[in-house]
């Protein structure tokens, strides 16, 4: 027979042993992570800071890009299960549609964590926590900027061409939403058009694109869901022979360093913040869970709203 260290010791000697003995401490935490993609500049902050707070924190980290695909994220929440890891976190690509793999999670006892975005599921037990903003608040903020600009501006009637995110994702669900109440205090504002571009530059300048052809010099405004959406339409307006932030006025979220160079060159002229910078959050959170400590079952971050007149001053405190 072969003693542990612990029957051979006696439990006194082998606590202070342990304490002496970094090497037989606690086995090091591990966390699947499925992502959403790398759709954006924010996901690239959002996912250097996820990998930075678990690598300082001595976590061992699965990572799994699910390139904008529901699908893909089920197959990495599987694997994960699978290979039993400790704590599963995701950002789930749309709203609906987890209940399935959630409760087999819950079923191999694997908590669950959401960052960023939220599910919509009829038994909340189904995860722990969820950390990110609130996307119908960033709504309101860029429908209030747009408000207090109109009235600025002589209270003319405004055409809105409004660029969604991912049909289903729940910023894109919230953002229009927030906006959508923000405005309706007046009916000078009117949305005319309004398309998924998916969150990506790319189908944020072919959406403007084709707003442009059919709607031509009757759009004032462009709302854009996120940072990059507005970036690659500024493309397509200056491609067309217009004035980005001028011939039409820009409102768009995040706040990434692309919208504040925008707005340095007067081609943007409002972001509302989103913040990506969740690693750390995700890190106290997954450990404490791990302890089985409570955990809030909401956490939301502080965010601002910056105009084009303080982007000069901001770019330089800028962290992504
Ligand atoms: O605004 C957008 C990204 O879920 C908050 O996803 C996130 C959004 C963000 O692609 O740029």
């Amino acid at each position: 027979m072969t003693l542990t260290r612990r029957t051979f010791l006696g439990a006194a000697a082998a606590a202070s042993c342990a304490a002496a003995l970094p090497a037989i401490a606690a086995k090091p935490l591990t966390i699947g992570f499925s992502q959403v993609g790398a759709e954006s500049e924010w996901r690239t902050a959002n996912t250097a800071s996820i990998k930075d707070a678990t690598r300082r924190a001595g976590i061992n980290l699965k990572f799994a890009d699910a390139q904008q695909q529901q699908q893909n994220q089920v197959k990495a929440i599987r694997s994960f299960i699978a290979q039993r890891v400790d704590i599963i976190a995701f950002s789930p690509v749309v709203e609906t549609g987890w209940e399935t793999v959630l409760r087999e999670a819950k079923n191999a006892k694997i908590p669950v964590i959401l960052t960023d975005r939220a599910v919509k599921v009829s038994d909340p037990s189904l995860y722990v926590s969820f950390i990110g903003s609130d996307f119908v608040e960033e709504g309101r903020r860029a429908g209030k900027w747009l408000l207090d600009y109109a009235k600025k501006n002589g209270d003319k009637p405004l055409n809105i061409v409004e660029l969604q995110g991912t049909t289903g994702a729940a910023p894109a669900n919230d953002r229009k939403k927030g906006f959508a109440e923000a405005i309706a205090s007046n009916p000078k504002l009117k949305i005319i058009r309004s398309q998924t571009g998916d969150f990506t530059r790319a189908k944020g300048k072919e959406v403007m694109e084709a707003f442009l052809k059919s709607e031509g010099k009757h759009i004032n405004v462009l709302y854009a869901h996120n940072d990059d959406m507005a970036i690659g339409a500024i493309q397509a307006i200056e491609e067309a022979g217009l004035k980005p932030g001028k011939d039409i006025v820009i409102v768009s979220i995040d706040g990434v360093r692309g919208a504040f160079e925008a707005m340095k060159a007067g081609k943007l002229n409002v972001t509302i913040e989103c913040n990506p910078l969740l690693g750390p959050i995700l890190v106290q959170t997954a450990q404490e869970v791990a302890a089985g400590k409570p955990v809030s079952k909401r956490i939301t971050v502080n965010e601002g709203v910056f105009p084009a007149e303080v982007a000069a001053k901001e770019l330089p405190n800028r962290r992504y």
